[in-house]
């Protein structure tokens, strides 16, 4: 990662960033982050991600997520999992979900998700803290 920027500021300097940055670019510009990490324990808990382009530090919008898994990995009970389901449209980059949790700790919610003038497809992993 520290090379790639470092080859990245040399390019910079030459003004070959245009072309660099076509190359380059791809799924990993990209992250999944929480809004809140600390949420509310129980089958009404709302989970709400932001994605964010790294490069320019934007949210994005129109995002597709197409596959969720929402499981307690984090505290090594991957095997434990809650139904989570997408609450209508994202604004400012933040996708919102309704997680049916069943107890406190930490829950991952990984996400795979497509997103508009980018082939690759996205994968993140968001770690919850539930509270009772
Ligand atoms: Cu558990």
């Amino acid at each position: 990662m520290k090379l790639r920027m470092m080859v990245c500021a040399a390019l910079f300097g030459t003004g070959m960033m245009t072309a660099h940055d076509a190359a380059i670019a791809g799924a990993a510009d990209y992250a999944f982050e929480p809004v809140n990490a600390a949420v509310k324990n129980g089958p009404e808990s709302e989970l709400a991600v932001r994605l964010i382009h790294k490069p320019s530090n934007k949210p994005v919008d129109g995002a597709i997520v197409f596959r969720t898994r929402l499981d307690m990995s984090p505290d090594s009970m991957g095997e434990m999992t809650a139904k989570v389901e997408p609450l209508p449209a994202s604004q400012n980059g933040v996708y919102r979900f309704k997680a049916h949790l069943t107890m406190a700790g930490q829950w991952a919610l990984k996400l795979m998700a497509k997103v508009p003038g980018e082939a690759e497809t996205l994968e993140g992993s968001v770690v919850f803290r539930a509270q009772d």
